[in-house]
């Protein structure tokens, strides 16, 4: 009867650290890493098949739009946007492809060029990053007639899937959710292609 007795309070009072521990840490454990899947804290989604952001038939559509709700709140967080020249067009060419925070969520850029960043996996996701809320771009290709194309964007050379991911941060309620998604580029078709492959962001502050 001892025994038991003992058992239950050592289980009682394992109750009450465990608790302690998650209320201390809603705020020192403000982070997550990149390319993480694991985690009792986040909420990891593999798109199977990955979502194409760019362009299935640019005779029929120029633009696209993909909107991106990480939290399942019914909100949409961010938005990829796509365009590109009507391939009847001659004597030029010109694709582009953004990503635009919506409300007060936030992008990790790169500070000198102002692109979209490519954070390498392992690597800490929290407010330290450079952030920003403006749309900033994913990819461009710009070709005119008689002069070399140009490329910019550091996801040109991206094509291998969970080695660099974006970094976002979701702002709900005045309280950050950090996350990553996963992006590549694949070039096996005639026409540039990004493709979201997955994401995953911290739930425990879903409300
Ligand atoms: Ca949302
Ligand atoms: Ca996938």
């Amino acid at each position: 009867m001892k025994v038991k007795t003992l058992f239950i309070a050592v289980i009682i009072i394992s109750a009450i650290c465990s608790c302690k521990k998650d209320s201390d840490s809603l705020y020192t454990d403000d982070f997550i890493i990149a390319g993480q899947t694991n985690d009792n804290r986040t909420t990891y989604y593999d798109f199977n098949p990955d979502i194409n952001c760019t362009l299935s038939d640019p005779w029929e559509n120029t633009d696209t739009v993909i909107h991106l709700d990480l939290n399942f709140d019914g909100i949409t967080d961010f938005d990829i946007n796509g365009s590109m020249l009507h391939p009847s067009a001659l004597g030029g060419d010109w694709e582009t492809v953004t990503i635009k925070p919506l409300n007060d969520n936030e992008i990790c850029i790169d500070l000198n060029s102002g692109w979209l960043d490519t954070i390498p996996q392992h690597d800490t996701i929290n407010q330290n990053c450079t952030w920003s809320n403006s749309e900033v771009l994913i990819y461009s290709y710009d070709w005119v007639m008689g002069e070399p194309a140009v490329t910019s964007g550091l996801w040109a050379n991206v094509t291998t899937e969970n080695k660099y991911f974006i970094c976002v941060m979701i702002l709900k309620n005045d309280i950050p959710f950090y996350g990553w998604i996963g992006m590549k580029r694949d070039v096996s078709s005639w026409s540039f292609s990004f493709m979201i492959t997955n994401f995953c962001i911290l739930k425990r502050y879903t409300l």
